[in-house]
C-alpha cells in the first residue's frame, strides 16, 4: 500500500490530485476522482462565480469525501470565486496561471488548505512563506499554461528549497511516472492528462480521440510570445496560431484573440478551431477508464515499480 504524509494531510486514500483542468474538470469528474480515494478538482478556469458555486454544490451531493477548486487566477472572476470557496467551506483552493497570495490568508484563516500550483523554486518559496499547505511543481511536460522547467529538473529543487509537501505534476500518467515523482523528493502527484479520458469526465468524445491517437511528439507548446504558453495537440488550429505567432505583423492583442474561446470549442468537440490541451504523456494513454479503475490501477504499478527498483540494490 502506497501511503504518504499528503494523504493524512488531504484525508485522502491515495496521494493523488486531479488537475484543475478548465472547462472540462467538473464536479462529476471531481467526484469520481475523490470517491475514488484521490483529491478531485473542480475547475473555476474563466467560469462566472455562480457556475462554479452550482458546481461546488453539486460536488456535495456526489461525494462525502473532500474535494478542491483550482482557481485560474488569469480569470476576470478569480476575486469572486475567491470568496465563493470562503462561502461553500471548500475544504482545498489550488490556484494556477498566477501568484495566489494575496489571496491566501483569507483562505487559510477560513480554515481552506491552499495547495498552488509553481513553475519554479522562487514562487514556491514566495507561497511556502505565506503558509501554503503544500505546492504542485508543474513542469513544462503538462498540458496547458506552462513554465519552462522540466518536471525532472523541478521537482528536486523545489522540493529542496521548501518544507511543506511537494506534489509532483506534468509528464506524469502511470505508476512508473508516479515512482520516480518520489525518488525525485515529492509526496504526491497531480494527474491531468490520463483523466481527460476517464468515462467520467464529459468532454467531446473528439477531443478523447485526439488524446487517445495521441503519440509521444504530438503536443506543441504555442503563445509564448504573450508571456503565457500553452501546450496543446498538433492540431489545424495550433499550427495556425504558431505561425501567427512568427508573424511580427500580427499583434499581441490579435494573437490573444486568436487564442481566446478555443479551449471551450475542443471541449465542444470543434476539431478545426478547438485548442485541445493536453501533456506530453499523452502517448501513453490508450484507454478510456473509469477514475477508480486508473486509480487503482496506477498506484498497483507505483508499488511495482518500487519493489522493482529494490533490486538495483547489492550487498
Ligand atoms: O494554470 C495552469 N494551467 C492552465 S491554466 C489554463 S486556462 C488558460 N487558457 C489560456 C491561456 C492561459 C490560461 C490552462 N492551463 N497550470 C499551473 C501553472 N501555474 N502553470 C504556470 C503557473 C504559474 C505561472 C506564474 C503560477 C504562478 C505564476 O506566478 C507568477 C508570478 O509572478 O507570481
Amino acid at each position: 500500500m502506497i501511503h504518504t504524509k499528503l494523504c493524512d494531510l488531504l484525508g485522502i486514500r491515495y496521494p493523488i490530485l486531479q488537475g484543475g483542468m478548465a472547462w472540462i474538470a467538473d464536479a462529476q469528474l471531481a467526484a469520481a476522482v475523490s470517491n475514488a480515494g484521490g483529491l478531485g478538482l473542480i475547475a473555476a478556469g474563466n467560469a462566472p462565480a455562480d457556475w462554479v458555486r452550482e458546481q461546488i454544490q453539486l460536488a456535495k451531493t456526489l461525494t462525502t469525501k473532500p474535494f478542491g477548486v483550482n482557481i485560474m487566477l488569469m480569470s476576470p472572476h478569480s476575486a469572486e470565486i475567491a470568496k465563493v470557496v470562503i462561502e461553500e467551506k471548500v475544504p482545498v483552493v489550488s490556484t494556477g496561471a498566477g501568484d495566489p497570495t494575496p489571496y491566501m490568508s483569507a483562505w487559510l484563516d477560513s480554515g481552506i488548505q491552499v495547495i498552488p500550483v509553481i513553475p519554479s523554486v522562487a514562487i514556491a518559496k514566495r507561497v511556502a512563506k505565506k503558509g501554503a499547505t503544500a505546492v504542485v511543481a508543474e513542469g513544462g511536460e503538462a498540458g496547458g499554461h506552462v513554465g519552462d522547467l522540466t518536471t525532472m529538473a523541478l521537482i528536486p529543487q523545489v522540493a529542496d528549497a521548501v518544507d511543506i509537501p511537494v506534489i509532483a505534476a506534468g509528464g506524469i500518467g502511470d505508476g512508473r511516472g508516479i515512482a520516480a515523482a518520489f525518488m525525485l523528493g515529492a509526496e504526491g502527484v497531480q494527474i491531468g492528462t490520463r483523466f481527460l479520458v476517464a468515462k467520467e469526465c464529459g468532454i467531446h468524445q473528439n477531443y478523447k480521440d485526439k488524446v487517445l491517437k495521441a503519440k509521444d511528439r504530438d503536443t506543441m507548446a504555442t503563445g509564448k510570445r504573450l508571456g503565457h504558453p500553452v501546450r496543446s495537440l498538433k492540431t489545424p488550429f495550433s499550427r495556425h496560431f504558431a505561425s501567427k505567432e512568427y508573424d511580427s505583423s500580427v499583434t499581441n492583442e490579435e494573437l490573444e484573440a486568436l487564442g481566446a474561446g478555443a479551449l471551450k470549442l475542443a471541449v465542444q468537440g470543434d476539431e478545426q478551431n478547438g485548442c485541445f490541451m493536453a501533456g506530453q504523456i499523452a502517448g501513453l494513454v490508450t484507454r478510456e477508464q473509469t477514475a477508480a479503475e486508473m486509480i487503482q490501477e496506477m498506484f498497483a504499478e507505483t508499488e511495482a515499480s518500487l519493489k522493482a527498483a529494490n533490486s538495483f540494490l547489492t550487498e
